[in-house]
């Protein structure tokens, strides 16, 4: 009982400083996508060939989370946006808190885009709200199509499916029908967009509706 009662207080904190990071991002116009999956989906393959397709003009940044490594963070740097690893030590999720003080060390801080790749896990980010405008999750065809059933948090609050590796579907028994027929049954209103972050098949569309919600954000 008393354990419940703490994990509601932390909660509470960090749905205050995610109302109050939302409400900044809304001022500056900024669009913040949350990237939940589990491990090794693709999430920072996907933000790899999305940087290299972003116009250079364009003021965008990613905050890349994990338990241990900043191996993404300088994956993701070579594209010449703003990249900042943040290391939860063993946390298994993003909290607004992260976010937050990642900014304060931001050195421009007044975005179009923040993408925040959260660490690899389909359970635990979907609790923490980052004052993102939407959450995003990835799917890989190798994880079973099954997954949204198994595990309807991350489907159920996410806006966008992207369904990643399809150029693995030749060589895996993955459904495609029935993980989108899953998809839809946790969350009737998701959208869901099939790519390939190693091939690039998919990726104009990906881009499409990211950009286009920039542009809506502007
Ligand atoms: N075949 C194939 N491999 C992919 C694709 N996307 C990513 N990969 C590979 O899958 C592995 C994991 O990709 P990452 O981008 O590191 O996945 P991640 O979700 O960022 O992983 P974590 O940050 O550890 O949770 C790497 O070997 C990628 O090259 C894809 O579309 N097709
Ligand atoms: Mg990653």
């Amino acid at each position: 009982m008393e354990r419940v009662t703490v994990e509601k207080k932390i909660l509470n904190e960090n749905d205050r400083i995610a109302a109050s990071l939302r409400d900044r991002f809304h001022e500056q116009g900024t669009l913040v996508v949350n990237c939940i999956s589990s491990p090794g989906s693709g999430k920072t393959l996907l933000l790899e060939r999305t940087l290299e397709r972003l116009p250079q003009s364009m003021r965008a940044a990613v905050l890349t989370g994990d338990i241990q490594t900043d191996n993404d963070a300088r994956r993701l740097a070579r594209y010449g946006f703003p990249v900042q690893q943040i290391t939860t030590a063993g946390a298994c999720h993003l909290d607004a808190r992260m976010i937050e003080k990642a900014l304060a060390n931001w050195p421009s801080p007044e975005l179009d885009l923040l993408i925040i790749e959260n660490v690899g896990n389909l359970v635990c980010p979907t609790s923490y709200d980052l004052g993102e405008e939407c959450k995003i999750v990835i799917l890989s065809v190798t994880e079973g199509e099954d997954k949204p059933l198994k595990y309807p948090g991350a489907f159920h609050r996410s806006r966008l499916m992207v369904l990643n590796k399809i150029d693995l579907l030749p060589y895996v028994p993955f459904d495609v029908a029935q993980a989108r027929a899953n998809a839809a049954a946790i969350n009737p209103a998701i959208e869901i967009i099939e790519t390939s972050a190693l091939s690039g098949a998919g990726i104009d569309a990906w881009m499409h509706w990211l950009l286009a919600r920039v542009r809506a954000r502007a």
